[in-house]
């Protein structure tokens, strides 16, 4: 049995959507961030640098965090979601890495600069929109060879990709000159399994 303990979150949206698309039978513990439940020691046991998403494998006795490694766990145990075939396999974990590096801290770093943050600082903003249109454009070259970051194949690193993208949108940052990941976006946002995840373990918080 895998335990999921998450919240509804762009990093939290990558472990739900993961666990629907492979249809894993996982039990899901609400981890309310806001009420400070991350950071509580019963939480701190099983991630010492108290974030969500975490996932206890109970039959393997694993337990991970960092919803990268989550990711790739999961794509392993469901058998799917990572390419077999070398180049695409490997453009999957490329790509899962530029999300990790690139896409969700400077998207993290805007979203709290032009949404949360109640001291307006330009200089702060302008920063993290010139880096997060910087990764735009590199995915949006990407798309528009490729269907997917791993070319044919949707894979996790679409899925990692998504959570931040849809926080992206529900923010309202526009990504419509970005014709390529536009599409990406829609396509992905329209799959079964997607929309059951962004809706678990409760509908995202608007901006
Ligand atoms: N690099 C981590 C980031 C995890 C993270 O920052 N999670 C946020 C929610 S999106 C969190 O748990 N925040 C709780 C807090 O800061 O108290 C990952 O990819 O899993």
């Amino acid at each position: 049995m895998i335990r999921l303990y998450t919240d509804a979150s762009p990093n939290g949206f990558k472990a739900t959507i993961a666990l629907e698309e492979l249809e894993l039978a996982y039990e899901l513990h609400h981890v309310r961030i806001g009420a400070g439940e991350a950071r509580r020691p019963d939480f701190l046991a099983l991630n010492p640098h108290g974030r969500i998403p975490v996932i206890v494998d109970t039959e393997a006795d694993v337990t991970l965090f960092e919803s990268a490694a989550i990711l790739l766990y999961l794509a392993e145990r469901g058998g799917r979601l990572l390419p077999s075939a070398t180049r695409a396999r490997w453009q999957a974990i490329q790509w899962l890495a530029f999300h990790a590096a690139s896409v969700g801290p400077l998207l993290g770093q805007r979203v709290h600069f032009e949404m949360f943050e109640k001291q307006p600082l330009p200089p702060a903003i302008a920063r993290y929109r010139r880096l997060t249109e910087e990764a735009f454009a590199t995915m949006d070259g990407h798309l528009q060879a490729n269907r997917y970051f791993a070319g044919a194949d949707y894979s996790i690193a679409d899925i990692a990709t998504f959570g931040w993208m849809h926080i992206a949108a529900i923010c309202g940052f526009d990504i419509s000159a970005f014709a390529h990941l536009s599409r990406w976006y829609a396509e992905v946002a329209a799959r079964p399994a997607v929309q059951r995840g962004i809706a678990l373990p409760e509908p995202a918080p608007g901006p």
